[in-house]
């Protein structure tokens, strides 16, 4: 199974100056001036051979407090994830199909045929495995479906570290979640304005290459 580790950035400086670069990324993407940072995940995958599960077929939206898109997820390769090994996918173009619902993720696995209507792949494109190099990122929306491969190698495995990033309104103004450690009221990340005008929305899953 793998293992994430939420908000190291409320422990460690290093992670917390790497999110707080996340925000400004999301504010940017999604044109918002107020973003805020809710939390973080480090992903560490060891091998299936190991019993690590692939991440099945999701949306963010449904698993996090926002009551309307608005909401990116960050997520930054810390070591080189190829296609092959733990690698992220994505159906394009799912975000314009609305909140899915949720679903159990940590027992049961789901094909897409198990999450969309027949008529909803006539919207969407197929599937994408996205590789990254160490450092790369990609960002996608809270409702774009997305999963990740197992990962076939042997060694430590993938590691990512994951951030959502909701505009202000985006974020319900209701109580968030139940563990302590990820309650917005403690987030340190929250968000300073970026200059200049409004961008368009992020409502495609990119990449972005560290060099860049
Ligand atoms: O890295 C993974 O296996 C899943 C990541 C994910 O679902 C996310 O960051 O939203």
């Amino acid at each position: 199974m793998w293992s994430n580790a939420f908000d190291l950035r409320l422990r460690f400086g290093v992670v917390a100056d790497i999110v707080a670069r996340l925000a400004d990324v999301a504010r940017a993407l999604l044109g918002d001036d107020d973003v805020k940072v809710f939390w973080d995940k480090t992903f560490v995958k060891p091998p299936a051979s190991e019993g690590t599960r692939e991440s099945v077929w999701h949306q963010d939206f449904p698993y996090n407090p926002i009551d309307r898109r608005g909401m990116l997820t960050i997520w930054v390769a810390l070591e080189d994830v190829p296609a092959e090994s733990g690698a992220l996918r994505f159906v394009p173009r799912s975000h314009h199909l609305g909140p899915l619902g949720r679903l159990d993720l940590v027992s049961q696995d789901y094909e897409l045929d198990d999450i969309l209507r027949s008529d909803d792949f006539d919207l969407v494109g197929d599937a994408v495995t996205v590789p990254l190099l160490a450092g790369d990122a990609t960002a996608h929306d809270a409702l774009t479906l997305h999963g990740a491969g197992p990962t076939s190698r042997t060694g430590l495995g993938a590691r990512g570290q994951s951030s959502s990033c909701p505009g202000a309104r985006a974020t319900s103004a209701g109580p968030i979640r139940t563990r302590p450690s990820t309650r917005l009221a403690s987030c340190p990340s929250s968000v300073s304005t970026i200059p200049g005008s409004r961008s368009p929305a992020a409502d495609q899953s990119r990449t972005i290459r560290s060099d860049q």
